[in-house]
């Protein structure tokens, strides 16, 4: 007789993405078959990364730069460049997608074959925590779905729309296992890659970010660069009992985390870069739909992430996400700092 624990994980091993996909919809309707099919190819997308990642030291082109350096202005490293031919030929057929944007390339690819009014639009880093790569250490992909408005596939205006109008946004953190966080705007998500099936399969629905929690997240290498109110801020997190810092390098795992755990993120602007380093449609946006879907909240210091109307498609935004207490936090010593001029 097959015991109850064996029933159950028989039980589990059966939601996989598609079907929680499916199932998130009240019928099998077109709408609900087309996100379905998204998904599949994001998460297949995931898979291709995960796979290469875990060979990385083994084959020839995993570690190590390219020698190109991005619309950015940063060093494309190999699995940046793998990683976004993977989202690329994942999606190019699908008859799903027909624009696609990516930190990897300075204009959006346009995939004519599936251009029909109506169909979307992928925004995506491919890899996000470059830097983690030749290390072995957690890093990410994250994934923005939105509508393509226009008719036009050559100018990208239809594609400046605040987060609030993302149809669905999600990550691929690749650590010790390979997890997959989406939401359609019906709660938050986890998934786990099974390497045996091949599969993501839900290991944690409906995640609530904690009210609060001891995390910040902040590169305090940048102390000096940043505004007097960030300053104290900081300083004022020190004299706090119960606060740890914790930095990963990679955005997607350090949201992680702070979904999980609570606490904040942080990465403000500098003196040089008023804007800071993240970029708003396919870093900053996602991940505040995620976090606001889950109970959180993210706001470049003034204005909610998912308000902002954005002017360019790679343009940059200060970010401070996490549990409402911690982020509320932030906020009242910004305010009190501008209001009054005095350290909070
Ligand atoms: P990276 O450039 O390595 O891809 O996306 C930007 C990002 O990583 C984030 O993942 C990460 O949190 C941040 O930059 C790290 O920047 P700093 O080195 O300036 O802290």
């Amino acid at each position: 007789m097959t015991s109850t624990l064996s029933q159950a994980n028989l039980q589990r091993d059966v939601m996989t993405l598609t079907r929680h996909v499916l199932q998130s919809f009240p019928s099998y309707t077109a709408e609900a078959q087309d996100f379905a099919a998204l998904m599949g190819r994001i998460s297949l997308a995931g898979k291709m990364i995960a796979r290469h990642l875990s060979k990385a030291g083994l084959v020839e082109d995993a570690l190590g730069g390219t020698g190109i350096v991005n619309v950015q202005g940063e060093d494309v490293k190999q699995m940046d460049e793998y990683a976004n031919l993977a989202f690329i030929r994942a999606l190019e057929h699908s008859g799903l997608v027909c624009r696609l944007v990516s930190e990897e390339m300075a204009e959006s690819a346009e995939l004519p074959e599936n251009c029909s009014l109506g169909r979307f639009a992928l925004l995506f880093d491919p890899i996000d925590g470059s830097s983690n790569i030749d290390a072995d250490l957690s890093i990410g992909s994250i994934f923005s779905v939105i509508r393509a408005q226009g008719e036009s596939t050559v100018d990208d205006a239809d594609l400046l729309q605040p987060g609030a109008q993302q149809l669905a946004a999600g990550y691929i953190l690749y650590g010790p296992s390979t997890q997959l966080v989406y939401s359609l705007g019906k709660g938050v998500h986890l998934f786990t890659l099974d390497p045996g099936l091949g599969e993501f399969i839900l290991t944690k629905p409906d995640i609530q970010i904690p009210q609060q929690g001891k995390t910040y997240s902040i590169n305090e290498g940048n102390y000096c660069q940043w505004s007097g109110a960030m300053q104290s801020y900081i300083r004022w997190v020190h004299r706090r009992e119960g606060y740890t810092a914790r930095y990963s390098g990679a955005l997607v795992a350090d949201v992680h985390r702070i979904l999980l755990y609570g606490g904040v993120y942080l990465y403000p602007g500098t003196l040089a870069k008023p804007n800071g380093k993240l970029r708003l449609l396919y870093e900053a946006s996602p991940l505040a739909y995620l976090v606001e879907q889950a109970g959180g909240i993210a706001t470049n210091g003034t204005q909610g992430i998912l308000t902002i109307m954005p002017e360019a498609v790679h343009q940059r935004v200060p970010l401070i996400i996490g549990s409402p207490v911690n982020v509320q936090e932030v906020l009242t010593c910004l305010q009190e700092q501008a209001a009054t001029g005095a350290a909070c």
